[in-house]
């Protein structure tokens, strides 16, 4: 099995499982990883997703020895577009724990989640430049937004490795841990959010999404449409009542 998951209270853990290759992605994996996320989605009780990697890395990116010279890698592309897609417009909250080396694709697969914890000996590397390739899997696109430009074109040139304390420093990712008490305090993360307003996470998404390409215009119409959405919820009307009778909110997380 390339792909693991295992069902908590609330969420999912989803683990690239081909750690020998530090979970190097193969087609099929990438096709696995789409149906976990699937699966997830059509999971009413999941309000939540955990990414990890098994063994000492995250993910090594494409694994090399299944592309050859003859291999058409704008279709390998589709492939991983479909999965960047699908963890940008999923419905859920995505934790992802980078466990050890992110490299290539597998550095770019954490940056396309929501919430990046990093164990203190990960790091993240732009590993294209080093075999003549482009950064792909959103890497053009997140890593400016993160960073910076004058950061995110010589980590896409120079291929150097960033290590994960100096990854948090620049906002690459939100926090970096000690390697003992990553998995921990990602399960606290991902249980704590399984316990949040779902589809309010969920519009948020969509709203900081679409700040990357909207005016302040746009974006003020947009939050207006999400914010009508969001307000219709089951959730807005427990979260505004809890507060008025000054108790901890329950949200259900009902997705309608
Ligand atoms: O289809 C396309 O090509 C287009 C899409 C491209 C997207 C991409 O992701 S391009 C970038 C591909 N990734 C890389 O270039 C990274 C290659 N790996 C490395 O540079 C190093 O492995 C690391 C810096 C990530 C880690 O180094 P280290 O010393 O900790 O481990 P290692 O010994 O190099 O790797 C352990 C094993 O995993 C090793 O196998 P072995 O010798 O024990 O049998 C190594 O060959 C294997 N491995 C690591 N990365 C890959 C891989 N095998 C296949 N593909 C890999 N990407």
């Amino acid at each position: 099995m390339t792909i693991l998951v295992e069902k908590h209270a609330g969420y999912r853990q989803i683990t690239l499982n081909r750690p020998e290759r530090l979970n190097a992605l193969t087609v099929e994996m990438g096709s696995a990883l789409l149906d976990a996320l699937d699966e997830a989605e059509g999971d009413e009780s999941c309000r939540a997703v955990l990414l990890t990697g098994a063994g000492r890395g995250f993910c090594a990116g494409q694994d090399l020895s299944e592309v050859s010279g003859d291999t058409d890698l704008a279709q390998v592309l589709d492939h991983y577009n479909r999965m960047i897609r699908k963890l940008r417009v999923l419905p859920l909250p995505v934790v992802c724990a980078v466990n050890g080396v992110a490299a290539g694709a597998g550095a770019n697969l954490a940056l396309a989640c929501d919430i990046v914890l990093a164990a203190r000996s990960a790091s993240f590397t732009q590993a294209f430049a080093k075999i003549g390739l482009v950064p792909d899997c959103g890497g053009t696109w997140f890593l400016p937004r993160l960073v910076g430009a004058a950061r995110a074109r010589a980590l896409a040139m120079l291929a150097e490795p960033v290590p994960a304390a100096t990854a948090a420093e620049w906002g690459m990712i939100w926090q970096v841990v000690d390697d003992d008490r990553l998995m921990d305090e990602a399960h606290r993360l991902a249980a704590r959010l399984a316990t949040q307003a779902t589809q309010g996470l969920a519009l948020t998404k969509r709203a900081l999404d679409g700040a990357e390409t909207n005016d302040l215009d746009r974006q003020l119409d947009l939050e207006r449409v999400l914010q009508g959405e969001a307000g219709r919820t089951p959730d807005y009307a427990e979260g505004a009542r809890a507060f008025l009778e000054k108790r901890p909110p329950v949200f259900s997380g009902r997705r309608r």
